[in-house]
């Protein structure tokens, strides 16, 4: 659609289609049309950790009972003691906030479960989204005192911590199965298990849907969480299986958490499947902050392992811009519900090495999921939760683990560049032509503080010579952020040899 067409349809239905339309008639660099705004979430300044606990460190070897290291959907033993105790590995890593899984008490035993390769197995709860009382913490995990702890320790490193919560549903079993209200209703809603049909009213995964509907049931679960987050002091928490409650709660739930614990009190939604688009109806809503961003992972996947055309991706990477201002899309390239990134690309390391970069050079807040930044093993579930990696360190459940000091330190880099470069963290995002479709190439320019980066990508598995259009106002001299050599322009384009599978990011030199 033509720029003028878009800016002249005031009557157009979907504002976020309007705002992408100018996304796409190319406003990004020049003006405020894509993520430029006043309303700047200051969290899409972060870089967020996630940890499963259970697998980080074990800092209290007091709390295993059942520990079984064999089984790969068992408890391990790590904790937030152990988690507490690594926060300056953390801090060295340079990300800005973590968020930790649930940690409320879990079903007393797991379920038996099969994975492809793996002898059959008891998957318990160590991941914590299996909760049979949501007043208490699991103490395999550690006590409220010792979260606490955990927050306050961070906060003196500079480091938020985002809690993950569960509104929707309970552990298989719980100490809710029987509960009925004063009119003799039951607390748990059966017999109704087709998301398709109803996503609010469906067991997720066959878990007992909490009728948080019934305004008992909805206090409960609030007042906990909540009462948990503010005796504690987390910054904000991660909202688990969001498409699974219904508006009116989740209304309720930002007027709850903005009343108690504040109008910056952060929330990230888990909405299965979110894109810039799909998220916008909630943030426009102003239910949440933030939400995940499902595209990002699979596209650098697809792209970096030659699926489609460069400029697609472009276009897609472009598209992100369109997200409502005022509000985050969290981008990952890993999670616990989804194959490993490095698995899926077959182990290759230079390439894992391009959709890091991409990560750290792209408009949202991007998440590292724990032991990424060493090249953690383990592809499909249950391995993709498997220890974090930690060498020669004495550190449980990992110790022993082989992890790539190399991926640390070039991670290390990326995120240090992040934090240097305004462009890369908030910038307007403008597509650069060139004729090999191997290259990506594109421009991040930052319109409050003029900053401007130029990003190369190189897919092939041979060197690839990327001539594009500098942006306006580029100087005669730049610099490669990430390897410290000197790139001319010459007549107004930037030509230089991309390696093998690489990325460069380019930034004017001073005059
Ligand atoms: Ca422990
Ligand atoms: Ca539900």
């Amino acid at each position: 659609m033509p720029r003028s067409t878009v800016a002249c349809l005031p009557g157009l239905r979907h504002r976020f289609l309007r705002q992408l339309g100018a996304c796409l008639a190319g406003l990004a660099v020049a003006g405020a049309a894509c993520g430029q705004s006043a309303k700047f979430n200051p969290w899409g300044d972060e870089v967020l950790y996630f940890v499963l606990v259970d697998r980080f460190a074990d800092g209290d070897p007091g709390n295993n009972p059942r520990v079984d290291l064999r089984n790969p959907g068992g408890w391990h033993g790590g904790d937030l003691k152990g988690l507490t105790q690594q926060l300056d590995e953390l801090k060295d890593l340079g990300i800005t906030a973590l968020w930790i899984n649930p940690v409320q008490l879990q079903q007393p035993r797991g379920e038996m479960a099969q994975a492809p390769g793996l002898p059959e197995f008891r998957h318990e709860g160590f991941h914590g989204y299996w909760i049979y009382d949501f007043e208490r913490l699991d103490p395999r995990f550690g006590s409220e005192a010792e979260l606490k702890s955990l927050v306050e320790q961070a906060h003196q490193r500079g480091i938020k911590v985002l809690l993950d919560v569960v509104y929707n549903h309970t552990g298989y079993t719980s100490s809710y199965t029987a509960r009925k209200t004063a009119a003799g209703e039951g607390w748990i809603r059966v017999g109704e298990g087709n998301c398709e049909v109803n996503a609010v009213t469906c067991a997720v995964g066959g878990l007992p849907d909490l009728r948080t509907e019934i305004p008992e049931v909805r206090d409960h679960v609030l007042a906990a969480n909540i009462g948990l987050a503010r005796r504690t002091g987390v910054d904000g928490f991660r909202l688990d299986t969001y498409k699974h409650l219904a508006g009116d709660f989740w209304a309720e739930h930002r007027k709850r958490t903005r009343a108690e614990l504040g109008q910056d009190f952060f929330l990230l939604a888990e909405y299965w499947g979110g894109t810039a688009e799909s998220l916008d109806g909630f943030f426009e809503r102003d239910e949440v902050d933030a939400g995940f961003d499902f595209s990002f992972k699979g596209s650098c996947e697809g792209w970096v392992t030659g699926r489609g055309r460069s400029v697609a991706y472009g276009a897609y990477l472009r598209s992100r811009h369109a997200a409502r201002p005022g509000h985050v899309l969290a981008h990952y390239l890993s999670s616990h519900d989804e194959p490993m990134a490095l698995g899926n690309l077959g182990g290759d390391r230079q390439r894992f090495r391009v959709c890091a970069a991409l990560q750290m050079a792209s408009l949202g807040m991007p998440v590292i999921y724990y032991g990424e930044e060493v090249a953690r093993g383990g592809h499909e579930w249950p391995l993709n939760r498997n220890d974090m990696p930690w060498g020669a360190r004495g550190i449980a459940p990992g110790q022993g683990v082989a992890r790539d000091e190399a991926m640390r330190s070039f991670y290390k880099q990326l995120i240090q560049v992040r934090k240097e470069r305004p462009a890369l963290r908030r910038g307007g995002y403008q597509l650069l032509m060139q004729p090999q479709d191997a290259v990506l190439a594109f421009a991040r320019r930052d319109a409050a503080s003029g900053d401007t980066v130029v990003v190369l990508a190189n897919r092939e598995d041979q060197p690839v010579v990327a001539d594009v259009a500098a942006p306006a106002g580029w100087p005669a001299s730049a610099r490669d952020l990430l390897g410290g050599d000197t790139v001319a322009t010459s007549e107004g384009r930037i030509k230089l040899t991309l390696a093998p599978k690489s990325v460069r990011l380019l930034a004017p030199n001073p005059n």
